[in-house]
């Protein structure tokens, strides 16, 4: 059956990402541009002749009405969808709702880039009087999980890693090598976690992997689901370093 190809998109610009606003569990909706980054992703997955057997998506909404735009393009709105909260966005703890530029004013650019793409550096906890403590933690999607001792009150990359992988070895996994063509639309950082583990990839070398919302990515992998071909985004590669180069700008202080 192999080679694999399984298919990958960061949500779509969000409402947040718009305000360049640290997101993380925080439920935002897709911005206007987001709405139209996802329906150009699909245009982008129906132009290459993709068709899937499976979907997964994490709990939040960008994630889940960039995958229905992507379904909808392709003509699939009815695809087996799994959604799981071991896809979320990594929890942003106390700097959630927090203006990225205006912390790295703050807080100075380069401990802004520590708590965005350190390995594992967490961000300061999400403590009880937060802002948004209540509607994160009393929201009734996660009645089925995470159970209160895996509830996160913050994430490195790491602690993201170590609840979105066993996800993808116990359902993922099993689905590819059964020959089921897959897509995941999920978050910045919990696609930055497959990725460093699908490549192998040092913390040096992921924390210079930023995501762009809504252009999806390609893996083709071999029988032992080593990649073969690594991140093939469908878009224009001009366009792609942009994007991922304005993600990155995004910690810096105006
Ligand atoms: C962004 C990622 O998550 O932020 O939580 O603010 O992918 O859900 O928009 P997403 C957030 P950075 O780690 O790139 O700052």
């Amino acid at each position: 059956m192999a080679p694999y190809k399984i298919v990958m998109v960061r949500h779509g610009e969000s409402e947040w990402n718009e305000k360049n606003l640290f997101c993380g569990w925080f439920d935002a909706n897709l911005s206007e541009k987001g709405k139209q980054e996802a329906q150009a992703a699909g245009k982008a997955l129906k132009d290459a002749g993709y068709k899937f057997d499976m979907a997964f998506t994490s709990m939040l909404t960008r994630a889940q009405v960039t995958l229905q735009a992507i379904l909808k393009e392709i003509g699939q709105e009815d695809l087996p969808t799994i959604r799981t909260w071991r896809l979320n966005e990594r929890h942003y703890g106390g700097l959630t709702g927090l203006n990225k530029a205006e912390t790295a004013a703050k807080y100075g650019e380069e401990q802004v880039n520590i708590w965005r793409r350190s390995f594992d550096i967490p961000p300061p906890p999400m403590e009880a009087d937060h802002a948004y403590y209540d509607s994160i933690v009393k929201d009734a999607r996660y009645a089925e999980g995470p159970t209160l001792d895996q509830f996160p009150m913050y994430e490195s990359l790491k602690l993201t890693i170590e609840r979105t992988l066993p996800f993808w070895n116990d359902s993922i996994v099993p689905q590819i090598k059964a020959g089921k063509q897959i897509m995941i639309a999920a978050h910045g950082n919990s696609l930055r976690g497959i990725v460093k583990h699908l490549d192998d990839l040092s913390e040096d070398q992921i924390m210079k992997l930023n995501l762009p919302t809504g252009i999806p990515f390609v893996y083709t992998l071999d029988e032992n689901l080593k990649p073969v071909k690594s991140l093939e985004f469908l878009g224009d590669p001009e366009t792609v370093k942009k994007a991922m180069e304005a993600v990155a700008a995004q910690g810096k202080a105006k």
